[in-house]
């Protein structure tokens, strides 16, 4: 039996427990046999039927898969087995679209995992696509996590990928993937970026937000673009936010209003431009610090002479 070619990292069980299938003389070597494999099977503890997928390989839609007896593995999936070192990407539509979760080792049982933050339906007959990804460094990619750690790392998570504190609903979803499904943080996060809070974030409200904390102004057409795209493409805020930071004219910013504010506080007055001049470059080229800025202000005559 020969698998159609899309499908060639899908092969059932019984198939794959046959000899090796048969390759013409004319065709190239069959490739090295894979790291790993996931089994899904249609009922709960490994049992029912089968379908094997192997390591690097996927099933964009299980509607088109077969089992034995003809009928679709499509919403049937109930339990899944890991052999080597894989780790499992389930999606609840084909194409690798809708919720998705991660598993890291045998699942003898989806039931146990919820489809969503706010949902009350599980994974129990709901996979309609699959990925089984290779693991670098053998086995091993389940995550044992103390429960505050696991807290901690879900708490920084949401502040780095989603820009604000959880909630109680988001804290006990993700929690229950670190424990029970033993995700990494970098899983943790992976899944955050794909969550529909991250895909519908307000990205014109991010670029005004940032640009005018860090330079002090709105976007330019071409920053905006630019930044635009890339948020688009799945940059974080904090990300953003960081490589504005780095920015000279970000630099300058800061020493600007810095140097302002020592005037504001000092001498009870907006900096002339040349002193303005002076004192950014110190501090830009110089290393020099508010506080150098506010002491040489404080020994200046005009200091001396402002009436206590
Ligand atoms: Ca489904």
């Amino acid at each position: 039996m020969h698998a159609p070619s899309a499908l060639r990292a899908v092969v059932f069980c019984a198939a794959a427990l046959a000899a090796t299938l048969p390759f013409a003389a004319a065709q190239p070597p069959p490739p090295p046999p894979p790291a790993g494999r996931a089994l899904f099977y249609t009922e709960p503890n490994y049992r029912g039927e089968c379908l094997v997928v192997e390591a690097g390989g996927s099933s964009e839609n299980l509607e088109f898969v077969r089992d034995a007896r003809g009928r679709s593995f499509n919403d049937r999936i109930s339990s899944v087995r890991f052999e080597g070192p894989v780790r499992v990407a389930i999606f609840e539509n084909s194409q690798f679209r809708g919720s998705f979760t991660w598993l890291n080792r045998n699942t003898p049982d989806l039931s146990a995992f919820s489809l969503g933050e706010r949902s009350n339906t599980n994974w129990n007959d709901a996979v309609s696509s699959v990925q089984v990804d290779v693991v670098r460094g053998g086995p091993g990619v389940f995550t044992a996590w103390e429960r505050r750690d696991a807290e901690r790392a879900a708490r920084a998570a949401y502040r780095d990928i989603l820009g604000r504190e959880p909630d109680p609903a988001g804290v006990r979803f993700y929690l229950g993937r670190l424990l029970d499904a033993g995700w990494s943080d970098d899983q943790l996060r992976d899944a955050l970026r794909r969550s529909d809070e991250f895909k519908h974030r307000d990205i014109g409200a991010i670029l005004n937000r940032v640009y005018t904390e860090e330079l002090g102004r709105p976007p330019d057409p071409g920053g905006a673009a630019a930044y635009t795209k890339a948020l688009g493409r799945g940059m974080t805020e904090p990300e953003f936010r960081a490589e504005l930071h780095r920015s000279k004219e970000a630099a300058e910013h800061r020493a600007r209003t810095a140097v302002t504010r020592a005037y504001r506080e000092v001498l009870r007055r907006e900096p002339d431009p040349a002193g303005l001049d002076i004192y950014m470059k110190a501090m830009l080229q110089k290393g020099w610090d508010d506080a150098r800025v506010r002491d040489t202000l404080r020994r200046s005559d005009e200091f001396r002479a402002l009436p206590r």
